[in-house]
């Protein structure tokens, strides 16, 4: 059996202004550090060790693997960093308070862009400074991987293959694999582990900072998976995110 964590990122600036985040590359704030250090004594507390950890190329995710290899006594472990465990690109709505934008458009239809599988947000046009083209860290991608905004499915199809290709096969190899991502990137890793519907995904919230544990078995079919933390409070902070564009 092998065992594979999951780490959606602590709060982010972003993330306490309520503002769709996506590629834009925020930090993390001060009760982020937090989250993030929490989580990892939990982790280390618990007996997890780690050989290998991969991220996004975004600074809120990375931020979080550091503080938690510091915790843990493991920043000489490996990392390595990829643009296909980056948040879903969020279109022309990045920067745009979620709030806001359901008084404007209502509440379905930021359900719809926050949490329907398939309805992307608008697309930013390729002169915007928002699009990922503008960035030398995305040098190396093609034009038809650059997005101009993404929806879950499209999300699904760039992390899911990087799953496949690059980190199962470590996993397979017995060495204990740490993930450090985004709400909606490991929402999409999530869905694929768990085979879940595309309806039940949309229901799925996952709270900052909370290690989240897999168990699978030889052919990386989950046994199980559960939270590490209180439940009551990672439940009030899974709420808290699907509330966002309540506030
Ligand atoms: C959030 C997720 O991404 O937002 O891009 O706004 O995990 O990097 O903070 P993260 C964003 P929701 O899909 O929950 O609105």
């Amino acid at each position: 059996m092998y065992t594979l964590v999951l780490l959606r990122h602590g709060q982010s600036t972003w993330n306490l202004e309520n503002r769709f985040t996506g590629w834009t590359d925020v930090d993390l704030t001060p009760q982020g550090a937090q989250e993030a250090e929490e989580g990892a004594k939990l982790l280390r507390d618990g007996g997890y060790d780690f050989d290998i950890c991969y991220t996004s190329v975004l600074k809120r995710a990375v931020r979080t693997l550091d503080i938690a290899l510091d915790v843990m006594d493991r920043m000489w472990l490996p990392v390595v960093k990829h643009w296909r465990l980056n948040e879903r690109h969020y279109g022309a709505l990045q920067g745009l308070n979620k709030s806001e934008m359901r008084e404007k458009y209502g509440e379905e239809q930021v359900f719809a862009w926050r949490r329907s599988y398939d309805t992307p947000p608008p697309a930013l046009e390729p002169d915007d400074e928002r699009y990922p083209g503008h960035d030398r860290r995305y040098a190396d991608l093609t034009d038809e991987e650059l997005p101009r905004c993404e929806s879950l499915k499209n999300t699904v199809a760039r992390a899911v293959p990087y799953w496949e290709k690059v980190i199962s096969p470590v996993v397979q190899s017995g060495q204990r694999v740490l993930i450090s991502a985004h709400g909606n990137s490991l929402r999409a890793l999530v869905k694929y582990l768990d085979k879940m519907g595309d309806d039940e995904i949309s229901q799925l919230n996952i709270p900052t900072g909370v290690p989240l544990i897999y168990e699978l078995d030889a052919d990386l079919k989950p046994k199980k998976s559960f939270y590490l933390g209180d439940p009551d409070e990672i439940a009030a902070r899974a709420k808290a995110v699907a509330n966002q564009a309540k506030q």
